[in-house]
C-alpha cells in the first residue's frame, strides 16, 4: 500500500521497518476547537465521517456515532473496495466531496484537498468539515472522544463514556488495549520476522488472559457501567476469530475459547444498534483481500462456526449502567438504550 509525499500519491510502502510493522501517528486534529462538539449537534450535515466497515479504528467511531444518536448530524460515507491507491472512498466510484464540486475516487485525494502538501498515510477514519473543506481529525481515538462530548438531542439520552474521575484510568487501559492487543494483532499478522511475530502473539494472548480474568466478576471493563474502553475493545474482539486467529496467525486460542470474554463480546454486540454496524463478510473480505501479505490467490476464509446471538447471561453479574455527565451511573436497557427505573 502506498503513501502520500507532499500532496502526491506514491506507490511506496513505509510501514515495515526492520521486519516489523510500525503504525504511524495521525497528523490531523492534534488539537480540536473547544466548540466543535456543540457545532456537530447544531450544524447537522456539516461534518462527515468517512470510515471503513472492515477497519477496527473506523468501527469504534461508527459505533460511537450510533450510540450517541448522531446518524442525522454526521453523515457516514463507507470507504471500501479493492485498494488500488489505498482506500477508495466509494467502492471505486466517483464521490462528490461534501460542500464542493470535487469528485474523488481515493481517500488520498481527500487528504490532498485538505492539505495540498500532505505527506503521510491516508488512513480511515476521517472526520471531514464540509464548510472549511478540511480534515478535522484522522485519529479514531480523538473522533470517539469528540462524539462523546456532543450534547444530546432534545429527546436523546444524556450520557458519557468518559466520566470525570475515571478519565485517567480509561486512558491508561485504552493505551494497553491498543499496544498489547488491537495493534499487536497487526504486528503479528504483518511481521516479516519469526521473533517479532512470536513476541506480538505473546503480547496478544497475555492481554486476552488479563481481560478474561478482569471480566469474571464484572459485566464491563470498569464494572457495571459501559465506558469508552469497552468500545475500543469490541471491534478487535469482533474480528478475532474471523480474521486475526487465522489470517494474522494469532492462533494460540480463539475468542470463543475464553468463556467470560466471549460472553462479554456478545453482550456488547447486543447493545442497541451495534450489530447493524457489523458486517462479518465485509470484514473478512477487507482483510483477506487487502491487508497482510501471503494470500496471493485472494481466498477469503469461511466464517467460523460461532453464533454472536447466543444468550450471553452477563445480566446475572449486574444490570447495565451508563454514566451521566456528572459521573453518576444510571441503569439502562442495552437493547433499547432507554433509561430504566426512576429518574
Ligand atoms: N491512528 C489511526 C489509525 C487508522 C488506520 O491505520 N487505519 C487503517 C485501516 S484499519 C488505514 O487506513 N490504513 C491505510 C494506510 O495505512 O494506508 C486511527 O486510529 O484512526
Amino acid at each position: 500500500m502506498g503513501t502520500m509525499v507532499k500532496g502526491r500519491w506514491v506507490e511506496e510502502d513505509r510501514i515495515i521497518e526492520d521486519g516489523g510493522f510500525k503504525r504511524r501517528p495521525s497528523v490531523f486534529g492534534t488539537s480540536l476547537a473547544s466548540d466543535l462538539a456543540s457545532a456537530i449537534r447544531t450544524e447537522a450535515g456539516r461534518y462527515h465521517l468517512i470510515a471503513s466497515l472492515s477497519c477496527p479504528w473506523s468501527h469504534c467511531t461508527i459505533i460511537a456515532r450510533t450510540l450517541k444518536g448522531l446518524e442525522r448530524e454526521v453523515p457516514l460515507q463507507i470507504a471500501g473496495g479493492p485498494r488500488v491507491q489505498g482506500y477508495p472512498v466509494n467502492a471505486g466510484a466517483a464521490w462528490t466531496v461534501p460542500g464542493s464540486d470535487h469528485q474523488i475516487v481515493h481517500m488520498h485525494e481527500l487528504y490532498s484537498l485538505s492539505d495540498p502538501n500532505y505527506s503521510g498515510r491516508s488512513t480511515v477514519p476521517v472526520l471531514w468539515d464540509s464548510v472549511r473543506q478540511e480534515i478535522v481529525s484522522n485519529e479514531s481515538a480523538q473522533i470517539l472522544r469528540l462524539f462523546d462530548a456532543v450534547p444530546p438531542s432534545s429527546d436523546g439520552l444524556d450520557f458519557t463514556l468518559v466520566p470525570p474521575g475515571l478519565t485517567e484510568q480509561i486512558d491508561a487501559l485504552n493505551q494497553r488495549l491498543y499496544g498489547d492487543l488491537s495493534n499487536a494483532v497487526y504486528r503479528a499478522g504483518l511481521a516479516q520476522r519469526q521473533d517479532l511475530y512470536e513476541e506480538a502473539v505473546d503480547q496478544v494472548f497475555a492481554m486476552l488472559d488479563d481481560l478474561e480474568a478482569r471480566l469474571v466478576a464484572q459485566r464491563f471493563l470498569f464494572g457495571p457501567v459501559l465506558s469508552e474502553s469497552d468500545l475500543r475493545l469490541l471491534p478487535t474482539l469482533l474480528r478475532f476469530d474471523s480474521v486475526y486467529h487465522g489470517h494474522f496467525r494469532c492462533s494460540r486460542r480463539r475468542l470463543a475459547d475464553y468463556p467470560n470474554l466471549w460472553a462479554y463480546a456478545r453482550d456488547l454486540y447486543a447493545w442497541h444498534g451495534i450489530a447493524a454496524t457489523t458486517d462479518f463478510q465485509v470484514i473478512r473480505e477487507g482483510y483477506y483481500l487487502n491487508d497482510g501479505a501471503g494470500n496471493p490467490f485472494g481466498i477469503v476464509a469461511v466464517a467460523p462456526d460461532t453464533d454472536w446471538s447466543v444468550a450471553h447471561g452477563r445480566e446475572e453479574l449486574s444490570p447495565a449502567f451508563l454514566f451521566a455527565r456528572d459521573g453518576k451511573p444510571f441503569e439502562v436497557d442495552p437493547l433499547t438504550l432507554q433509561r430504566r427505573g426512576k429518574g
